[in-house]
């Protein structure tokens, strides 16, 4: 084997409860802010499908983990529904919900899989975000009562959670780029959202504490290092500050601990800073986490401002740099993104350098592609290109490991196609496709590649 591994290295897929479980109506769940938006606005959901099927996993968990297990995993990371365990998102636990979880729990542990969980999936629960959403700080309150509960009731078998998914997602797609409800482009109201969602992390890390569980917590971030067009000054500033915005406004509170200095700095001068309040300074030091999950599909390029700022425009991150296409860049059409392997390596020499070499292993990472039939030969997708893509970033992240990284597991998003946010099942990630009609599953041909490399823990 060329490429080995280390020895228990986590081979496995991610998921996230609105895009598998379907059932969204069942079994006592509450509404999210996805059910909502569906059902208000169906027609910005591609193909008009809401979350509401979804890969129907709530109903075919078993048959789900049974598969995992023959395709190689050793660990499988899914999220918990807010909604689904407590409907209104504070009050009531909903003990279907409690049955569900515990038997998905225990299913994959009977399997030999280690379930790595997140608490928090893009899935706010619509009553709270009625109440405000992350701008409030009553849901922070509520996301600590959640997290306690969940912890009560599975940390005796779950030995790694997640607070948080990509926590800037829906700050960037609810509070600036009107991509995820409440659909608000308001500077300000993001960096409230951002602050509070931390503020919430560092809660439940603290109660994780005192619930002693022998285990980890971390986060998942989204970490797109941030490369300059050229070596010019003005280039390398604003990629430093495009760094700034959409690495280290989440990496630095949760593995250091604190804000950067320069980040403050920048929106103090501007007037956006978010409200703060005494004691919160400490509660975010309580948040440093034992284990980061990173989430990496596509690079940022960027460049100086070729024109300065409208200074009446609203507040934006994009005042600062403008976005650079290298050429020659090599790209998944589907998604619209840069595929660029090296930046994973990069990502993890980054934290072996600046972040004391924390802990990590890849929670996220993946291929979406539009109309797979196309490659549907003696019945099985030949997902070449997905081997290849998997392969390519496995190679780098080898080479991090290499160099004394802190890379622990590989999770491929994802398990079996699911559904998306906006895009529902337009593009397709999973090492299993799923007929939408009869929700049959069927391995794609990356499904046996990615199992004899768990098999044998590395590859040629
Ligand atoms: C990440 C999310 C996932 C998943 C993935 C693929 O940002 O954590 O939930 O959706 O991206 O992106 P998409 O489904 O938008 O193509």
């Amino acid at each position: 084997v060329k490429y080995r591994f280390p020895e228990g290295f986590w081979w496995g897929s991610a998921t996230s409860a609105a895009q598998i479980e379907g059932a969204a109506a069942e079994g006592g769940k509450g509404k999210t802010i996805w059910d909502h938006w569906y059902e208000i606005e169906p027609h910005r959901f591609y193909d008009n499908v809401g979350p509401g099927t979804a890969s129907d996993f709530y109903h075919r968990y078993r048959e789900d983990i049974r598969l995992m297990k023959e395709i190689g995993h050793n660990s499988f990371r899914f999220s918990i529904s807010w909604a689904r365990l407590i409907p209104g998102g504070r009050g009531e636990v909903n003990p279907e919900a409690v049955r569900f979880y515990n038997d998905v729990i225990d299913e994959l542990l009977a399997c030999g899989i280690e379930p790595f969980v997140t608490l928090f999936h893009f899935d706010m629960p619509l009553e709270l975000q009625q109440a405000g959403g992350w701008e409030s700080r009553e849901v922070v309150d509520a996301y600590e009562a959640y997290a306690r509960t969940a912890f009560r009731l599975f940390g005796d078998r779950v030995k790694k959670w997640f607070t948080f998914n990509e926590p800037i997602v829906p700050v960037e797609g609810g509070y600036l780029y009107d991509f995820h409800y409440p659909n608000i482009v308001d500077f300000k109201r993001a960096a409230q959202v951002a602050y509070h969602t931390m503020l919430a992390h560092a809660k439940a890390v603290r109660a994780f504490r005192e619930a002693g569980i022998r285990g980890k917590v971390g986060i998942i971030l989204n970490l797109t290092p941030s490369y300059p067009r050229s070596s010019h000054p003005a280039d390398l500033k604003a990629s430093r500050i495009a760094d700034l915005f959409f690495n280290r406004s989440f990496l630095d509170p949760a593995v250091l601990g604190e804000y950067p200095r320069e980040l403050i700095d920048l929106l103090r001068e501007h007037g956006q800073l978010p409200e703060t309040r005494e004691g919160d300074g400490e509660l975010l030091k309580e948040g440093k986490v034992d284990l980061l999950g990173i989430n990496y599909y596509q690079p940022r390029r960027v460049k100086a401002k070729e024109h300065l700022p409208n200074p009446y425009a609203p507040f934006m991150p994009e005042w600062f740099f403008d976005p650079y296409e290298m050429p020659g860049r090599k790209m998944n059409p589907y998604r619209g993104w840069e595929i660029y392997e090296k930046g994973l390596y990069d990502i993890l020499i980054n934290l072996k350098e600046n972040y004391g070499n924390i802990e990590s292993y890849v929670s996220e990472n993946g291929m979406g592609v539009q109309d797979e039939e196309r490659f549907l030969k003696d019945g099985v997708i030949q997902d070449d290109y997905r081997i290849q893509f998997i392969r390519g970033h496995l190679i780098w992240l080898h080479r991090a490991i290499q160099e004394g990284c802190n890379a622990k597991g590989y999770h491929l998003w994802t398990f079996m196609d699911n559904w998306s946010w906006m895009n529902a099942y337009k593009n397709r990630y999973g090492l299993v496709s799923v007929d939408l009609k009869t929700q049959k599953r069927t391995p794609k041909k990356s499904a046996e590649w990615f199992r004899k490399v768990a098999q044998n823990n590395g590859f040629d």
